[in-house]
Parts: C-alpha cells; sequence; structure tokens
C-alpha cells in the first residue's frame, strides 16, 4: 500500500493465510447456551429424576437436553467418533444403578434406589475423541435425583395402648405392658411407603397433660414411656396420654393419627386403714360412749369399722391392738373382738366391777405385718356411770411422758397437757397445764 502514492516502483502483493484449525480443543457439551458476557458455551450439568424404588424402562431423559457433544475443532482432517463413559460419581457404587451407551450417551437404569438410602447421583461424564491414549476429553457432571414415593402417614397397630405402672414408682421407671411388669410398653410405628428392611426414622411427640411421663431418652425407631413425676393411685388412678409419630425419613414428614396410651396405676399398700366415722366419733380418730354398771360381761359397748384407700389384696388382713391408756395401771376391762373391718369393744367383766369414772383406750389398727410401719391408733373414751347417774362429760386424755435434756433452759415448757371433753357429743379442748423445767 502507498498512501502518498510517491513510490510507483513497488508492487503490491496480497497474501491470504488459511488458517487449519488443528486438534486441539476437546469435545463440547451440547446444548451449548450462549449469555452476553460469556466466551464460549456456559458450564451446565446434565440433569434427570428417577422414582425411587422403580427401574426406568427406557433411557433417562436428561435437561436441558439430551447427552451429546461435537469435537470443538472444525475441518480436522479426520473427525474421530465420540465415546462416553461414567468416570466416577457420588455415591461411589453409582455403577451398580445406571450405565451409559460409549457411543448415543444413552443412561439406563439398571436397579431401583431407595430414596432414603439415596437421594442423588452425581456422576462425572466423560467424552472422549477416538480412542488414542492420548485422546483429548472433555467432562461434565451428570445428575440424577431420587424423588421419594410417600403415599402413607406413619401409623401404630393399634389406636389405643394399655400401660401399667406402679404407684411411687422411681423417675425414669418404664410404664409396663402388663400388670405383672414384666416388660416394657413398645410403642413403634411404621411408615407403608418403607420397605421392610428399610430403616424408618421418626420422631415421637407424647401429650401427657399432668406432666406425669415423658418418652425415653434412648427413642429410635420405636419408643417408651417413663415416669418423669410422682405416682400415687389415691390421687390418680388413671393417665390418658396422646401420642403421634412424624417421619423424618422422607421431606413431606407426614405425621400419624393420634392414638391414646392408657395408664392404669398398680396399687401399692401404702396408707394405713382408717375408721370410719360413726355415732361414737366425738373428733378427728377419737371415739367415746357412756356405759352404765348395770350392764353384763361381753356386752358390746361400741362398735367400729375400718376401711382402706388402698386396694385389696393386702399383705395380711386388718389387725387391732387394744391397750389402756388411763388409768395407766391395772388391766383393761374391755377388750376388741374384729372380724375383718368390723371391730367391737365389748366389756369382759360385769360393769357393776368396774370404778366409775373415765378410761380412755388407744385402738391401733394395721393392714401390714408389721403394725410399726403402716397403722393408725385412734383414742377411744368410756365413762363408766352408775346405773342411776346423770350422763356427765367424757374425758378423752392421754398420759404424757417427756424427757428435757440436760442444759435446758429454766421455765422452758417441755409439755402442754390438753384435754378433750365429750359433752353431749360436742368435743371440747382445752389447754389443762403445762409441765416446765426449774
Ligand atoms: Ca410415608
Ligand atoms: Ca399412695
Ligand atoms: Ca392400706
Ligand atoms: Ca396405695
Amino acid at each position: 500500500d502507498n498512501p502518498q502514492g510517491s513510490s510507483p516502483n513497488r508492487n503490491t502483493t496480497m497474501i491470504t493465510v488459511t488458517v487449519l484449525d488443528d486438534n486441539d480443543f476437546g469435545p463440547f457439551f451440547l446444548p451449548c447456551m450462549f449469555d452476553e458476557s460469556s466466551v464460549g458455551c456456559i458450564d451446565f450439568n446434565y440433569v434427570s429424576n428417577i422414582t425411587e424404588k422403580m427401574v426406568l424402562d427406557g433411557p433417562l431423559v436428561f435437561g436441558p437436553g439430551p447427552i451429546h457433544a461435537m469435537d470443538g475443532d472444525e475441518n480436522v482432517t479426520v473427525s474421530e467418533q465420540i465415546f462416553f463413559n461414567f468416570t466416577e460419581g457420588e455415591p461411589a457404587n453409582y455403577a451398580e444403578y445406571f450405565e451409559i451407551d460409549s457411543i448415543s450417551g444413552n443412561v439406563s437404569q439398571l436397579k431401583p434406589v431407595r430414596h432414603s438410602e439415596i437421594p442423588e447421583f452425581r456422576i462425572t461424564l466423560q467424552a472422549t475423541e477416538g480412542i488414542s491414549p492420548d485422546a483429548l476429553y472433555s467432562t461434565i457432571d451428570v445428575i440424577i435425583s431420587v424423588k421419594e414415593i410417600n403415599n402413607f402417614e406413619p401409623e401404630f397397630a393399634s389406636t389405643v395402648f394399655s400401660g401399667f405402672i406402679q404407684e411411687g414408682a422411681d423417675a425414669g421407671t418404664p410404664v409396663w405392658d402388663s400388670p405383672s411388669m414384666n416388660s416394657a410398653l413398645v410403642l413403634q410405628a411404621t411408615d407403608p411407603d418403607l420397605e421392610e428392611d428399610e430403616v424408618f426414622r421418626v420422631s415421637y411427640m407424647l401429650n401427657d397433660p399432668s406432666g406425669t411421663f415423658i418418652l425415653a431418652a434412648d427413642t429410635q425407631s420405636k419408643t417408651e414411656i417413663v415416669v418423669n413425676g410422682m405416682i400415687d393411685r389415691e390421687m390418680v388412678e388413671k393417665y390418658e396420654l396422646k401420642m403421634v409419630a412424624m417421619e423424618s425419613s422422607t421431606s413431606a414428614q407426614f405425621v400419624s393419627e393420634s392414638v391414646t396410651v392408657n395408664i392404669t396405676v398398680l396399687d401399692v399398700n401404702d396408707n394405713a386403714p382408717y375408721f370410719i366415722q360413726n355415732k361414737y366419733s366425738v373428733g378427728r380418730n377419737q371415739y367415746g360412749t357412756t356405759i352404765r354398771q348395770n350392764l353384763k360381761a361381753g356386752t358390746v359397748i361400741m362398735e367400729l369399722q375400718v376401711a382402706d384407700v388402698d386396694t385389696k389384696p393386702r399383705i395380711a388382713d386388718y389387725t387391732y391392738i387394744l391397750r389402756l391408756l388411763t388409768p395407766f395401771s391395772g388391766t383393761s376391762p374391755f377388750a376388741e373382738m374384729s372380724m375383718n373391718s368390723l371391730v367391737k369393744i365389748v366389756l369382759v367383766e360385769d360393769a357393776i366391777e368396774i370404778p366409775k369414772g373415765d378410761y380412755v383406750l388407744g385402738l391401733q389398727a394395721s393392714d401390714v405385718d408389721n403394725p410399726f410401719l403402716l397403722s393408725l391408733e385412734i383414742t377411744l373414751g368410756i365413762k363408766v356411770i352408775g346405773e342411776n347417774d346423770t350422763e356427765g362429760p367424757v374425758f378423752v386424755q392421754k398420759e404424757f411422758t417427756r424427757y428435757a435434756s440436760e442444759g435446758t433452759q429454766v421455765g422452758s415448757v417441755i409439755a402442754e397437757i390438753k384435754i378433750c371433753v365429750l359433752v353431749h357429743s360436742w368435743l371440747v379442748t382445752s389447754v389443762l397445764g403445762r409441765a416446765w423445767t426449774d
């Protein structure tokens, strides 16, 4: 070229250089998509999905398009065949499930997959030009999602369960499946969507309005209910709990129908018998009567009935001990005759032989072998009057024995003596006096 046009002696020769494409680009995967900023094709993955627990009939369908690749070079002297193969993947045993046709790129499913075990495959696909050892190749990820089948909520074998717990049971004690308390009540839900050997991940939720029970800490696919509060059959005999199971093996996390767990509290003999109030009652655990000296030996002068808040059977039947408290010495002119829960106080001699006055007796009732463990003592006041005397008050009092330790301050009150006086069936209590040290 001669912009000035001042050198006519020069010749201009046009040389056209044709650059032949050498085989220096690997294959690229199709479809090739561009955007405004990209130089080449945008990176992408081949994605597909299959349904768990079945085998797809025919090749998988991929997006954004079928598996396909082109030689990256144009006008190469020999356009070589592109071969497809999987090189590695997650999980590592992906090849048990999928194979790829090296020529067509079609991917076939070989066996069913469980979503709970493998929710997704990520496999590296390699496209290679030709078969020479130094053949050029490219790779891309193939992602196959496993769609779960979830048509059913988890379910329990029954809608109502029965459990048993003994009153006084320690925290952590399981609710038993029978009154014999040999095995814990096991609660387990299943998910009909899962195959028999498939791991069922589940959360159990217990609703106990009383707050007395919780689920065992080591709950897995099955659970137990354990004590978390005080159990007293005489306070609460039955509990009704509600429970649900929520599947966590699936993304939908279906929740079961609510089931009922009825818990029966088993009795322990943990209460002493008590005396039923009757016409002789003069106060709390105090009974009294007046007898005349014309009564004959064997006469029943008082009848008392005991009851018990615990249920039968007990270790032993009721036992009674009657002892004379006032007067402090001498043999008692009264005895008890009992049959189970009925106690009769009878005269053991003709009443004419008994000095007039006030007699106080203690009557202990027990329903265990060892009365020291579980017994109740009531006080009986019996006033003996002459045949023609008018009825006066019955004194119901007890003897007191108190010991003051050495060094007790002078003037300390060590006992307070109260009397309970029965006046026409009304009990009057008053402080009679105090004992003090000097
Ligand atoms: Ca389910
Ligand atoms: Ca109790
Ligand atoms: Ca009892
Ligand atoms: Ca009880």
